[in-house]
Parts: C-alpha cells; structure tokens; sequence
C-alpha cells in the first residue's frame, strides 16, 4: 500500500502550484522551497523563477532579506496586496515555514490584502523523541511504547538503506513546524550505545535524509558509555579522563554530522545508569556532557524523570509525584547554559488527567524543556481515538504563577515522544496523525487555539472535503480525550491499567506495587492524600495560588480532586453529584460517546479513502469494546467496594 501523505498531500499544493511565484536567496533551505514548488507547479501548472529578477508579474515571491533580528532564523513575515503575495524571512529556515504557512492557507493566500504579519515560533526547539531501538528488544519489541509498527529509521539491526520514507517524514513534520528529532530510545541498551561511536555513519546518514526540512538530529546516549564503549573503569562526571572521553567522542560526532543537535540522556531513572554511583548530581553529569558539546553548539537535554521505582509507598518521603520537584529544585542554578532540564508535564507518567508537574516554574536559573506523550501509551494506544490537543493546550496555557505561561517557560524546548512508525498510516491510527499536527502547531505557539488546530488538520490531510466530512471528523475528534477520560481512572486518580504494557483495566494492576501509582480504594474512599496537612505534601510544591487551590478538597478541582485527595465515595463534587455517581455516570457516558463516534464514522465511509475508512472502523471495534471492558470493570470494583448503588438502577456487572 502507497504511504499515506497525511497533511501534505499533493492536493494541498494546489493554490500555490498554479501560480507563479519567485524565490529569491541561496542555500540549501531554499533549494528545498524551490523543489517543493517546482513540484507543486509541476501538478498544477504554475511556474517557479529563481533569483531577484523577473518578479514583476508574480503572484507569489518568497524571499530572504527582512529584519533579522525581529525575525531571527525561523520567523517570517507575510503580506498580502492585491495580485501579490510576500514572504520574507531572515533565516532559511523560515523561508521554508513561510511557504508551508502559505500552503495552509491555500486559496486564502491569494485573495483580498492583508497588512504584514510577523510570525515566529515560541519555543526555538520543536522535538521528536522516538523511543525507537535499533534491535528489537525482547520485551519493549522495536519501538518501545510503539504503536505504528516498527522504526522508521531502523530495521533488522542497522539503519535502513532506504531514506526514502525518512525524507518524506522530514517534509511531514516540517510542514507542521517541527524542527528536531532524536532518533533512538531514551533507553540505550547495548546495541544503540554505540550509536555514538563506531556506528555513527548510520546516525548521519539519518541526519541527511532529515536536514533539507531543517530537522536537525539528537541521540539518546547512556550515562555509562565511557564504561561500556570506552572501556574506562568509571563514567565518573568528575574524572579527567571521562571527560576527555567524552569530549574526543562528541568531536567524532560533530565530525560526522556538523549540525549535530545534541544528547537527550535518561540517567537514573528506572534502572539506568546515572552519576549517583560515584556520589555525583545530576548537574555535575548533566554538565559534563554539555562541556563536551558546548564548543561545537549542542545542547543536552537531560530528563527530569527520576524517581525510585522500587521504594513508592505513597508518603511523604516516597511519593512518586514528589520526586523529580524533590530532586532538581536544589540544584536549580547549577545547570550549565545549553543544559536543559527535560520535564515530563505532569507529575508521573502521562496519565490521561494529571496536574502540571510542580517542576515548571520552580526553577527559573534552569532551562526546561517540557515533554509530552503523542504515542498513546496510556491513552488507547492508537487503537482508541484520543485527540490530546486540548489537554496539551491546557498544559501549555497553564500559568504556575501569575504572569507566566508553560508554553513560555518552556524555554529550552517543547519535546514530544513520538506516534510514528513505518504503518502506511504513519501513525497506526490513521486519526492519530491529529496528534502529531497538533504538537507541531501548538510548539510553534502554544496559544493556539486546539479547535482550530484540529480544523486546520482536516482541512490539510482531507482536502476539498465536503461540509459533512469535515464535521464528521471534527465531532469524532475534538471530544475524544475526555470521553476517554470518562471511560478510564476517574478524577484524576490515574493508572487502573494493565501491568507492563499498560493497555486495558486493571484496577489493582500495580495497587501494591513499588512503582508509586495507587488509588487506595478502599470500602470507604478513593483517592491520593497529596495535601500539606495531612498526606505526601506534594500540594505545598505548587506555588501561589495552586498550592492552596489544590490543598483543599473543597477548592481543588473535580477532575484532579483524587490526584490530591482520598475522600469518601459520598463527597460531594462542585458538580454536584457525589464522586461514586460520577464514576457510573461518566463510564456509561463514556462508552455511549465512543458508541455515537462510531456511528459518524461509519457515516462517513464513502468520503473517505476506503482504506482508510476502513482502518479506522476496525480500530471503533476494538475502542469499543475495551471501552465497555474499562466500564464494566471500574463500575464493578467500586459498586463491590462501596456498596452503593447506581442512582439510576442501571445493570452494573
Ligand atoms: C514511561 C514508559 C517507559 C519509558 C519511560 C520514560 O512506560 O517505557 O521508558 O516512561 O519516559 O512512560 O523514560
């Protein structure tokens, strides 16, 4: 089956393609912009000129020039006059978004005038994690928390021979503002440790299918490679001779791939090695690497993500969601410039409903990079519709102090673990591409609005799509996250899944395990005691006002009322029902959205590509019925736990 082209397919080229248009500046960058049109063109019948002449009777002209300071590498400036459309960036890289922006704009790019606009991104870093092995690992398989089938840039142990889909996933992502990629697992195991060292012509052959789209390449590396590559008795951060290793290894990197963007490293976390065996923190080892790639212009992101997975008991000294405040706001300030702090945006592990982590905004002499999860692990795993746009949007937007948004504090980057895989679909399910499009447009700014995103999406990946399936597919989409939510760990709690793979209930999955993930239901009441007062303390992380907001139960708001609070079944919510009438009530809910959702979609087939029409409606099967699992499991437990019945006689098995 041919690749589906996702929100750049040929017919998206149309308005731009049969006009004509000049492209003016040199470099590589704008070879790319020059080839795109010259390829729209080819389709549609427009013509491309290249140079500073003839752009007279132009409709469109794309040019470098402009402030550059105001506009900086990736920004551009757009203007409509009557009979003329003008891009102009300072950078190539924004020549390149400034012809994507008009290519979303489509006819609208042509008509009417429109007084200058600038347009810059946000966050100067727009990245893809892939969580991809090179060798498939025998219990995480190729892509760990994969869902799109195996590597895009990886197969039977070696990088692939042919880039060919690489290059086109570069176009992809570009087209929707992403600019960078880290290419294998946080989790280095042996293999993909040298990935660094001797196979280092695989990682650069990736970074040149990925440059032309200005995506610059990252590698996970191990905190032990001095010991396991190098051979050296200590990856000791203090130690000369680590450091030299270090610093010759990374020499050979940007040997290989000169605009090489740097090391993403998970150290000490669930069991990877760290600088804590030789008694050092996290800064010392966080920057050992960054002097290592300072003199070349890398930047190590180092995860925030620590927590002692063998130790939980849900108190004060061991509760999860403390850890990695507790950990990094002491050595706020010690972190090197081109270190930056990778945060996951809640507390413990992309749950479908979790606060803002209490990290954001606490540490404001470190810069932070911000990271969600567009694989599904905990949200259906594509199998399930789940549109997070909103909730990245209400993360981004969230305010930890006054003044301050998390999309503006992201400094130093805004991270997304990837959806991708080599599925002709990419993304496994095929309405999971909204996901993908959405982290790019909401890095770019994170003010944006998530409905329009989501319109924007359909509009690009169904073009000329009539007024029915547009609002089919918005009606599938935009409710998605909370009808999941409704279906799943009600208010906040979390978990509920499936031990290791983490698809379908389990109510008591990891209740008693050391991971730190509980809900402590019990005849009684539910929920997480996170208070100052009386549980973890957690709740004192958060500053003015949220400290105070979520200390108490009464002002603490419904949907993270459990994260914070373990209170009787019979506690009243702001909404008024109780918290166990709300558990019945939302999963009745929710199955019955997933119910209607698939009936839209089953409405649509006919407008849709058969293949993908039908992908889809297997994948409503399959929602379905672990929706009606999910359903009947947590209304079960908690009707055997409380003892109180559905208000509304309804059957609960
Ligand atoms: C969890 C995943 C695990 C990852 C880990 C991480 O279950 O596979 O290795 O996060 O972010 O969500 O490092």
């Amino acid at each position: 089956m041919e690749t589906d082209q996702a929100w750049l397919p040929t017919a998206a080229f149309r308005a731009v393609g049969s006009r004509h248009t000049l492209v003016h500046g040199t470099g590589p960058l704008v070879d790319t912009v020059h080839r795109e049109l010259a390829a729209g063109c080819g389709r549609f019948g427009g013509s491309v000129v290249r140079g500073a002449e003839g752009g007279g009777s132009c409709d469109l002209v794309l040019e470098l020039g402009g402030d550059a300071e105001a506009l900086g590498d990736e920004g551009f400036t757009y203007a409509r006059e009557v009979g003329r459309t003008t891009v102009t960036a300072a950078g190539q890289r924004g020549l390149l978004y400034g012809l994507f922006h008009v290519v979303r704009l489509g006819e609208e790019a042509f008509h009417g005038e429109r007084a200058q606009e600038i347009h810059r991104p946000t966050t100067a870093l727009r990245m893809l994690d892939h969580w991809d092995n090179v060798a498939v690992h025998p219990v995480m398989g190729q892509v760990e928390r994969g869902y799109a089938g195996g590597s895009l840039f990886w197969a039977d142990g070696w990088a692939r021979g042919d880039l060919e889909r690489v290059r086109a996933y570069g176009r992809l992502i570009a087209a929707c503002g992403i600019n960078a990629v880290a290419v294998n697992n946080v989790n280095v195991h042996e293999t993909e440790a040298h990935l660094l060292t001797d196979r280092i012509g695989e990682v650069a052959d990736i970074a040149g299918a990925l440059r032309p789209y200005g995506i610059r390449t990252h590698l996970s590396v191990t905190f032990a490679a001095p010991v396991v590559l190098g051979g050296l008795p200590t990856a000791d951060p203090l130690d000369e001779a680590v450091r030299a290793w270090w610093a010759g290894a990374t020499a050979r990197v940007y040997e290989a791939i000169p605009d090489f963007g740097g090391y993403v490293v998970k150290a000490d976390s669930e069991g990877r090695p760290g600088p804590f065996a030789d008694g050092r923190s996290h800064a010392d080892g966080a920057n050992m690497l960054a002097a290592a790639v300072a003199p070349h212009g890398g930047t190590v992101h180092w995860r925030a993500f620590v927590y002692d997975h063998r130790q939980d008991w849900g108190d004060r000294t061991t509760d999860r969601a403390r850890a990695a405040y507790d950990h990094f706001v002491p050595l706020d300030g010690e972190f090197a410039p081109n270190a930056v702090l990778q945060v996951k945006h809640g507390p413990m592990d992309f749950q479908v409903r979790e606060p803002v982590s209490p990290l954001i905004g606490a540490m404001p002499g470190t810069r932070l990079a911000v990271e969600v999860q567009a694989t599904q692990e905990y949200t259906g795993q594509q199998r399930h519709v789940c549109w997070l746009g909103p909730m990245w949007s209400e993360v981004l937007r969230f305010r930890p102090e006054e003044g301050v948004s998390v999309g503006e504090l992201a400094r130093g980057g805004l991270v997304a673990v990837s959806n991708v895989g080599d599925d002709p679909f990419w993304t496994g399910h095929p309405l999971g591409q909204a996901n993908l499009y959405a982290f790019g447009r909401l890095a770019w700014n994170p003010d944006a609005d998530p409905g329009a995103v989501l319109d924007e999406w359909i509009g690009l990946t169904f073009p000329e799509a009539p007024e029915r399936l547009v609002a089919g597919l918005h009606d599938v989409l935009d409710g998605s996250w909370r009808t999941y939510e409704k279906y799943t760990a009600p208010l906040g709690v979390g978990w509920m899944v499936q031990p290791g793979h983490h698809y379908g209930p389990s109510v008591d999955g990891y209740e008693y395990s050391p991971w730190g993930t509980y809900h402590f239901a019990d005849r009684d009441g539910i929920g997480v005691d996170r208070s100052a007062a009386t549980g973890t303390g957690y709740a004192a992380q958060y500053a003015k006002p949220w400290a105070e907001l979520y200390e108490s139960p009464e002002t603490c708001p419904d949907e993270l009322l459990l994260f914070f609070h373990h209170v009787s079944y019979g506690h009243v919510l702001k909404s008024g029902k109780t918290v166990i009438q709300h558990i019945y009530d939302t999963h009745f809910e929710g199955v019955e959205e997933v119910e209607e959702a698939r009936e839209v979609w089953a409405s649509l087939a006919g407008l849709v590509v058969p293949a993908r029409h039908a992908r889809v409606t297997e994948l409503f099967e399959e929602q379905l019925r672990s929706a009606r699992e999910w359903r009947d499991q947590i209304n079960s437990y908690f009707f055997r736990k409380s003892g109180v019945p559905d208000a509304h006689g309804r059957r609960i098995y």
